[in-house]
């Protein structure tokens, strides 16, 4: 809870009534204001300083089976390589002015590989990550170690780490990518490079060499001391994600502490050096709700994004709501009051955030109105 009091609202300036001669004079000196670059506070700061963050956003929902026929197409119809980079689609939030972005900070898109083909390497300082909703038979090279992208799994690409795909099964593929792109063009703080079109390490392991020193439970390579800014381990297997999900839901049964409320577990994916989030920028989390349960409603300063990865749920967000099937991506704007509830099956979702650069600035808040 909070000691603030939401619900108090800006005063409107109401000016003196002004003779015609001072309007006169007022009119010419905000149109010379104008002229020169200027904007007086008096005349906008409500809409600068509201009283609680008032999102140009909006929440929104991207239908998976209508995302996975437009993928496919541009499969067929846009080949993909050097100059594009990407076969991905980005997915552009309605309330953001047609920018590619569904946060003011996070990108999110669905990227396509078909048989055979090669995303060529290449690096930039933006985060990136992959959630790989269903499928493999791709691998993406990290830095030189080929990483296995399977259903289920999360992987990173830290910025500035060279990074190209490719296919080698007979299946086409698609995941989720998320990147803190908006964020860096804003700060104007983003940098690329091209890399080998032919990818560095065309090997297939069944698992990469990140995880192979660095993913095992409360276990690290003493010849690798310190911290990492990103997490070392590349891959977030999904057979350890479900693992961890389950055991909360099973203790749970056993009368044991571990969910986050009644019928809903949660996991983070963490920087196993530092104990913090994956990537500098971007928060990543797998919740998993019983059938009928539900998340506790709040207010967040910052932006998250769910795909939903098995099952159904209804989310509400603000005043609207969105009935959620596989694949589905729905996302929630800063500060609008949101809450999840599972379907008849229960519910496995993916979740990405901004919430890592609010709480590095002090800038993060939370509100439950209903009390946790
Ligand atoms: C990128 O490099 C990837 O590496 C995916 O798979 C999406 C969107 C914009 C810019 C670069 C990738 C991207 C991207």
């Amino acid at each position: 809870m909070s000691e603030h009091d939401y619900s108090t609202k800006h005063v409107e300036y109401v000016a003196p009534e002004p003779t015609a001669e001072e309007q006169a004079e007022l009119d010419d000196m905000y149109a010379r204001m104008d002229e020169t670059y200027m904007k007086p506070l008096w005349r906008q700061i409500g809409g600068l300083m509201p009283n609680t963050p008032e999102p140009s956003a909006v929440a929104h929902k991207w239908d998976w089976e209508e995302l996975y026929k437009l993928a496919q197409r541009s499969g067929e119809l846009v080949p993909v390589g050097r100059g594009g980079e990407r076969r991905a689609i980005g997915l552009a939030n309605p309330g953001l002015g047609g920018n590619t972005y569904i946060s003011p900070t996070l990108w999110a898109a669905i990227q396509y590989l078909a048989p055979g083909e090669n995303a060529p390497e290449h690096r930039h300082s933006q985060n990136a990550f992959r959630f790989i909703i269903e499928g493999e038979g791709v691998w993406t090279v990290v830095n030189g170690d080929a990483v296995p992208m399977k259903r289920g799994d999360f992987l990173i690409t830290p910025g500035w780490a060279f990074h190209g795909h490719h296919n080698i099964a007979t299946e086409p593929m698609a995941w989720l990518d998320g990147l803190d792109i908006p964020f860096a063009h804003q700060m104007d703080s983003g940098f690329f490079e091209y890399g080998t079109e032919k990818l560095t390490d065309e090997s297939t392991p069944e698992y990469s060499r990140s995880e192979r020193l660095w993913a095992h439970p409360g276990l690290r390579p003493v010849a690798f001391p310190g911290r990492t800014i990103s997490s070392p381990i590349g891959r977030f297997a999904w057979d350890h994600t479900d693992k961890a999900l389950s055991e909360q839901l099973a203790l749970e049964d056993a009368g044991f502490p571990g969910v986050v409320s009644p019928g809903h577990a949660a996991v983070r994916f963490t920087n196993t050096t530092t104990g913090g989030d994956v990537m500098s920028t971007i928060r990543a989390e797998f919740h998993r709700l019983r059938a009928g349960a539900s998340t506790t409603p709040v207010h967040e300063v910052g932006n998250r994004v769910f795909q939903v990865f098995e099952g159904s749920a209804t989310a509400h967000v603000g005043d609207e709501v969105f009935e959620l099937r596989h694949g589905d991506i729905v996302n929630v704007p800063s500060w609008k009051k949101w809450h999840i509830e599972a379907g008849t099956d229960g519910v496995d979702l993916f979740c990405f955030s901004d919430h890592p650069i609010f709480e590095k600035l002090d800038l993060a808040r939370t509100y439950t109105p209903e009390g946790i």
